[in-house]
């Protein structure tokens, strides 16, 4: 117990001296060169730039909430809200804000520092946008996180949702450039990246990741870290989920079919520990696909640089491990749920900016 609570000392938030230089010039094979390492090699060095920029031992609970779900026109392979999936996963209108700002409030009591929330839409119409404002102010006024993900925006709607106070944009790139085609075909992956721009050039927080598992190649999750790790700013926040395979969906099915394809613990962990070493300072987010994954893998992500988890029931349609089961492995593993700012967030003020990596 000693041991965490000198780790959760301020000055363990930034150890000057250890500090990585924030690059955003990787290569393609600087990064697979970092898959490549020997596992424990590569966790020790993730481990290394975790300490020198994060508060070990401190995880960020975040809750996530759909608020508008199913009868998506896109046709995300993986994904049980696309009108192309045999899901069984309803269409719902937009929730009502006080219901948002209700279940808001009991993720705030039950802990919660940040609170996501995601519309199944290619992209929000402009008569939405209200509601949504009053979603992001409400529960910025309980004070916690907030993050949404309502797909492609305009730059109208971005500086709508900057003026409400939103913290972050969830928007991710899933997968290598490559390989993005086979996974969805209603939208490109430049589309992807142009509403990133549209996001960061707004002045939020950009919150970019990607699922492992979907039977990509050790190639395309090299290719997968190296498009953000080498964004003009790394994303404050890279949220890495494992393929949650659900029935219905083409991945899902996929996978059920030939469950060989399922990705290895190790290679997930690979993943976590080299989006942690090439993105020193982003939040590196252990998302979906807790459900399934052993605590021992869990503790090895958390080893390799990850910083937060979802908590509760359920992701946004598929079931979550539970804030039963998180608190008996924090507790397990002597870990904290994180209170304060972020680390970023610390090393922004106390540097005052930074130069690539972070938001200004
Ligand atoms: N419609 C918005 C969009 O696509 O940006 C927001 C919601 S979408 C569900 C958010 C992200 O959840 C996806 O980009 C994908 O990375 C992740 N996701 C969706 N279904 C998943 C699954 N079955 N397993 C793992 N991650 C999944
Ligand atoms: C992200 O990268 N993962 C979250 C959040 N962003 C919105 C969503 C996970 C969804 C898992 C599948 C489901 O619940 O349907
Ligand atoms: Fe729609 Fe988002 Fe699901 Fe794709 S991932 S089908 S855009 S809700």
């Amino acid at each position: 117990m000693s041991d965490t609570a000198t780790l959760s000392a301020p000055e363990a938030v930034v150890a000057p001296a250890v500090r990585a230089a924030v690059r955003n010039d990787w290569t393609r094979e600087e990064i697979a060169a970092l898959f490549d390492l020997p596992f424990t090699e590569l966790v020790f060095r993730a481990a290394e730039v975790h300490r020198a920029h994060h508060r070990a031992g401190e995880v960020q609970l975040c809750t996530l909430l759909s608020i508008k779900t199913g009868g998506c026109p896109e046709d995300c392979g993986y994904c049980s809200q696309s009108v192309k999936a045999d899901s069984g996963v309803a269409a719902t209108k937009l929730m009502d804000v006080q219901a948002v700002l209700q279940s808001a409030a009991q993720a705030r009591d039950a802990g919660s520092k940040r609170f996501c929330m995601g519309a199944a839409w290619r992209n929000p119409k402009d008569r939405d946008m209200p509601a949504i404002v009053a979603m992001v102010k409400g529960v910025r006024e309980m004070g916690m996180e907030t993050c949404m993900t309502l797909g492609m925006l305009t730059p109208a709607q971005a500086e709508q949702l900057a003026e409400a106070g939103l913290d972050y944009y969830n928007h991710n790139i899933d997968t290598s450039p490559e390989r993005y085609g086979e996974v969805i075909t209603t939208r490109s992956f430049a589309d992807r990246l142009d509403t990133l721009a549209t996001v960061r050039n707004a002045g939020i927080n950009v919150c970019s990741g990607g699922i492992v598992g979907m039977g990509e190649t050790r190639a395309d999750r090299v290719g997968f870290v190296h498009a953000l790790a080498t964004l003009e700013q790394h994303p404050e926040s890279v949220p890495v989920n494992a393929l949650v395979p659900i029935k219905g969906t083409v991945l899902g099915d996929m996978l059920a079919d030939t469950p060989l394809a399922k990705i290895d613990d190790i290679e997930f962990v690979r993943t976590v520990a080299v989006a942690r070493i090439t993105m020193p300072l982003s939040m590196v987010r252990l998302s979906a696909g807790r459900e399934s994954m052993s605590e021992a893998t869990q503790a090895l992500c958390f080893m390799a640089g990850a910083n937060s988890i979802f908590t509760g029931d359920k992701l946004l349609t598929a079931a979550n491990a539970g804030d039963d089961a998180d608190a008996a492995m924090f507790a397990r593993l002597g870990l904290r749920p994180m209170e304060g700012e972020e680390p970023l967030r610390a090393i922004k003020q106390q540097v005052g900016g930074c130069s690539g990596g972070c938001a200004a």
